[in-house]
């Protein structure tokens, strides 16, 4: 199979370097101990970043100590902090969004948080405080993996698409965006994959049918094992994730209460590769709106 374009193993600890770094699976994601969120300095916080750039997710455990306050600053280092359009928030800090399966937090379908923005998040940092006993998992899958392992035709055919990606709550909210279908990492200049089922309605230039075939294709490929990895929380452990370049799920198979603070880093403009291709147009006026409704209310 190729290769990732981002490394799998453990970079070597530099000298008065405390992390330890352990890989979680062979597709993305590490753990990272060694290092308290509350109070990083800025040399932390550079190893942290290139850390993420590396294994796209990171799990802090023991972080007990991390206030809001904290919480959002360690956001604010990456860039603009979001306040989410419509999940509930912390009082006295509308940045720290709840994730709460009774507020509407069971997102139990793969994702990218908010694509349907025209300026995705970049990053998005999860804080869970309650977790059961035992289940309540979350799934994390690698789509430079998942872009990498599509054959040289296909590709060749994605390059230049887009998808359009839609939440629809009403009459809460609405909004949608369009991105390339192939997007480019803006900091390591690699491609990945970049549509979600959670979001993605359609793609503009193909017809109806052939929309659904491809995304249909392009969701199942994309989530596949051999591209995820999958991590059992402890209380208290913060997970840090690329949002450019990964999906993520969480899994529904627990009862017990399950409570997680989010703090959600505002991003760039998704681009891709060439100029988008001419829109599918038959009959004039005839156009694709989305099927799906594909926001379930409460989330
Ligand atoms: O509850 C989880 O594990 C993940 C929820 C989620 O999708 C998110 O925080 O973006
Ligand atoms: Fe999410």
């Amino acid at each position: 199979m190729t290769q990732s374009a981002a490394p799998r193993r453990a970079t070597a600890p530099t000298p008065g370097d405390a992390f330890d770094v352990r890989p979680v699976s062979g597709a993305l994601g590490a753990e990272v101990r060694g290092v308290d969120l509350n109070e990083i300095t800025d040399a932390q916080f550079d190893r942290i970043h290139a850390l993420m750039l590396e294994h796209l997710v990171l799990f802090f455990p023991d972080q007990e100590k991390l206030t809001p306050k904290a919480h959002v600053a360690f956001g604010r280092r990456f860039g603009e902090v979001e306040v989410h359009p419509f999940l509930p928030k912390l009082p006295d800090h509308p940045e720290i969004t709840v994730i709460e399966p009774d507020k509407g937090g069971k997102a139990d379908e793969w994702h990218i948080d908010v694509s349907f923005s025209p300026s995705p998040p970049i990053a998005s940092i999860l804080h869970l405080i309650t977790c059961p006993p035992a289940g309540g998992d979350t799934m994390w899958s690698n789509q430079y993996r998942a872009y990498e392992t599509l054959s040289p035709s296909f590709k060749e055919m994605l390059e230049g698409l887009t998808a359009v990606h839609v939440l629809k709550i009403p009459p809460v909210v609405e909004m949608s965006a369009e991105h390339p279908v192939v997007r480019i990492h803006p900091v390591t200049g690699h491609r990945s994959l970049y549509v979600t089922r959670m979001w993605t309605s359609h793609i503009p230039q193909l017809s109806r049918q052939e929309s659904d075939a491809v995304l249909q294709h392009l969701f199942e490929h994309s989530e596949q094992p051999a591209f995820t990895c999958r991590y059992r929380w402890d209380p208290h452990t913060v997970a840090l994730w690329d949002n450019r370049v990964t999906q993520h799920m969480a899994i529904n198979d627990y009862q017990e209460h399950r409570r997680g603070q989010r703090v959600t880093v505002n991003g760039d403009l998704p681009t891709g590769g060439t100029p988008a291709k001419p829109e599918y147009r038959r009959n004039g006026d005839e156009r694709y709106y989305p099927r799906r409704v594909n926001a379930r209310v409460g989330y």
